[in-house]
């Protein structure tokens, strides 16, 4: 049933997909077309004729490519898979059956993204990545659009409009391009004092994912589960990816926007196309309605989470990604998410976030996909049956057919008929509610500073001092001294310690008056906190040159291999290399094409021969000293351990002996050719496992 349901999917996108291999071209209109390179002129050297209905259609069609960007989350990278859920236990919560029946495989459609940049910035900016899926559920579409960090910079999405102009490129001279270190987005911090606990997010790593298939996801509001007896309960949602939480470093990160501005999209293709599919844990933490009062801030608030500490998160099912789509435009452009698109079992709460994202969502759609019939494209379209009374339009492509157009009829036999509960009809969960008509915050949506302290106290010494240099780089930026001044008296509020680091960087006065740090933490927040203990989908760059050990580097690379990681062998030239003892090596790359910030390891083979070489040519040295410098685990083996000496990475203690030795994530053995210890493999997996190497920060490059 569950492979039925994705065949369908499949079955429905195949039905409109356009295969253009072995056909004759044609107009809009079916007819084939003779010569699509000229022009139909008068004379070959005469005015161009109008009745060349070809090359007016073509060039038309051209003028109206483009579709409206995204205003925010324009730049982003889809891909399809399936979600199922373990087993049933959260059937007594909710009536949603693709999070309750483990028999139901449901297709979805994920689309990550950045936020603030336009269609064609760099993937590795420091911003928030949308994390927004659609579960194409027998019940109809369920959308749960979150991000990759679970609380949001306001309270009330009538901010929305002003918190995105200030991070927005500033108006007059439209710079900077999706960054967030310029004068309006810190004018707007300073302000605006909700922003602080998301500011602190922004700061940390989190907001500079090693790869989209390595980040957690969080649908950010509380929302409401609903069971078959109509009773409500809290739920807040999460995603922990398979591979780790994972980050890159702010250097790199600049480094990679000019390499490879694809770099996140690029690496979610690349993992789907190699049949390596990247894999979340959907979890729940779950809170009764009785307790809607019992914390020390209000659920309702999109700038807290619930501590996992306090409510820990449960595990419901699995979301793999296992095919890319066929065409970027038609389906990761155009697809459209809503935060409205729910299901039975899954409803609101009156976060005010979430209420103006409910009106938000349609609205941008009317204007990006020009009308009201976008719910008909492919990767838009339910597997469940649709039928409704609405009619016409822009672009409607359903050829309704009948006299029956409203509710009740008698033309159409009654039909569509509504349905009740017992036939899955979506009914709004009864909240009770009443109140004045105001404008004004609630009280209990006051405190902006706790849970930016507790963040902070939870953050490991490496990813404390990233918090302090992206806050002194992002200040840095801003020109006008007072802003930068409100920004760390707000940071004041969060920690003293932190606002006098930022202020001595940045040669403003740091807050006269210091407020108290409450102490506590949330250990689950720092990314350190669960290190992973898989290697797989690493990218390692193993050097080599002429005169290489050929044996060796063979079999250092068929080590990695075995162990997931997915090694590139890069030489001064593309080709081969010739070996000095075993066969030549084939070439995947040339040195100069490629980076250092584009692998998350490097291993400098054996070869005197090559490794002269490689320590005469500057792209090799400074590749191994760059890797080093962003903390990644670096190897060599047998004379490549002398490249790492010229390159200035070996500390004391690290080299030499036959067997291997690891400093610092150093990781070095003597010995090469067949004889290449396995334990060197072993160890630089283990290295690349843990990611990064953070103590080399506080110790900075050996002497
Ligand atoms: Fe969005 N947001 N948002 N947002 N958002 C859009 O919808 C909006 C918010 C998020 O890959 C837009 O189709 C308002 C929070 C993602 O297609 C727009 C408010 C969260 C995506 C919109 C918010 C998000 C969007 C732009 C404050 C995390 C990309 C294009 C009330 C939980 C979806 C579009 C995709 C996209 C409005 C706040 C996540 C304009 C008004 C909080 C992942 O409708």
């Amino acid at each position: 049933m569950a492979d039925e349901r994705a065949d369908e999917k499949q079955a429905q996108l195949e039905a409109v997909r356009v295969d253009d291999a072995d056909t004759y071209l044609t107009t809009q209109q079916g007819v084939r077309v003779d010569h699509t390179d000229d022009a139909l002129t008068a004379g070959a050297r005469g005015p161009t004729l109008l009745e060349d209905f070809h090359a007016r259609e073509k060039i038309t069609h051209f003028d109206h490519e483009r579709i409206p960007e995204r205003v925010v989350h324009a730049r982003g990278a889809g891909a399809y898979g399936h979600f199922q859920p373990y087993d049933g236990w959260l059937g007594e919560y909710t009536v949603a059956e693709f999070l309750t029946d483990p028999s139901v495989e449901t297709p979805v459609f994920v689309r990550f993204s950045t936020v603030a940049g336009s269609r064609g910035s760099a993937d590795t900016v420091r911003d928030v990545r949308g994390f927004a899926t659609k579960f194409y559920t027998r019940q109809g579409n369920y959308d749960l659009v979150g991000n990759n960090i679970p609380v949001f910079f306001i309270q009330d999405g009538i901010k929305f409009p002003d918190f995105v102009h200030a991070v927005k490129p500033e108006p007059d001279n439209e710079i900077p391009q999706a960054q967030s270190a310029h004068d309006t987005f810190w004018d707007f911090v300073g302000l605006q004092a909700e922003t602080m606990h998301m500011v602190m997010w922004l700061m940390s790593d989190r907001a500079i994912p090693r790869s989209y298939r390595m980040m957690q996801g969080f649908g950010v509001h509380t929302f409401r589960l609903v069971n078959a007896n109509g009773e409500g309960t809290f739920v807040k949602f999460h995603w922990k990816p398979k591979l780790g939480t994972h980050s890159l470093v702010w250097d790199e990160c600049q480094k990679i926007a000019g390499k490879d501005p694809d770099y996140n999209r690029r690496d979610l293709w690349d993992a789907i196309e190699a049949g390596d599919f990247p894999e979340w844990e959907l979890g729940v933490q779950l809170v009764p309605e009785k307790d809607e009062f019992a914390f020390d801030f209000d659920l309702l608030d999109a700038t807290k989470i619930i501590p996992e500490e306090q409510v820990p998160v449960r595990p419901v099912g699995r979301l793999v990604l296992d095919r890319n789509p066929d065409n970027f435009f038609a389906e990761t452009e155009q697809v459209a998410f809503h935060t409205a698109n729910v299901v039975p079992g899954i409803d609101f709460t009156n976060d005010p976030l979430l209420q103006a994202r409910n009106f938000s969502y349609l609205d941008t759609q009317l204007i990006r996909l020009g009308g009201p019939n976008f719910a008909q494209i492919p990767v838009n379209r339910p597997i469940a049956d649709v039928h409704t009374n609405q009619r016409d339009g822009y672009h409607q492509s359903r050829v309704n057919t009948g006299k029956q157009s409203y509710h009740k009829n008698t033309v159409g036999g009654g039909c569509p008929m509504v349905a009740g509960a017992d036939h899955a009809a979506f009914t709004h969960y009864a909240e009770k509610v009443e109140g004045a008509k105001i404008r004004k915050r609630s009280d209990s949506f006051q405190d902006h500073y706790s849970q930016a302290t507790l963040f902070w106290n939870s953050m490991s010494e490496p990813e404390r001092e990233h918090i302090v240099a992206a806050f002194r780089f992002e200040l840095g930026k801003v020109t006008q001294r007072h802003i930068r001044e409100s920004a760390v008296a707000r940071i004041g509020h969060v920690d003293h310690d932190l606002a006098v680091a930022v202020a001595e960087g940045i040669g403003v006065d740091p807050p006269k008056e210091e407020t108290t740090n409450h102490g506590r933490s949330s250990p689950a927040l720092s990314q350190l906190e669960a290190p992973t203990d898989t290697a797989a989908t690493r990218k390692v760059a193993v050097l080599v040159a002429d005169g290489v050990d050929g044996d060796g580097t063979r079999r250092a690379v068929e080590l990695l291999r075995e162990r997931g990681a997915l090694p590139e062998v890069l030489a001064p030239h593309e080709g081969v290399v010739a070996a000095a003892q075993g066969d030549d090596v084939p070439v995947d790359r040339a040195i100069n094409t490629m980076s250092s910030v584009l692998y998350d390891g490097v291993v400098v083979a054996c070869g005197p021969d090559a490794v002269r070489t490689l320590a005469g040519d500057g792209y090799a040295l400074h590749f191994v000293t760059e890797a080093y410098k962003h903390h990644k685990p670096v190897a060599g083996f047998g004379a490549g351990v002398d490249l790492l000496g010229a390159a200035g990475v070996l500390g004391s203690g690290s080299g030499g002996g036959d067997g291997v030795n690891v400093t610092k994530g150093v990781v070095t053995t003597s010995t090469a050719g067949d004889a290449l210890p396995v334990e060197f493999a072993d160890r630089l997996t283990d290295e690349l496992a843990h990611h990064r190497c953070w103590s080399r920060e506080t110790d900075g490059i050996p002497a």
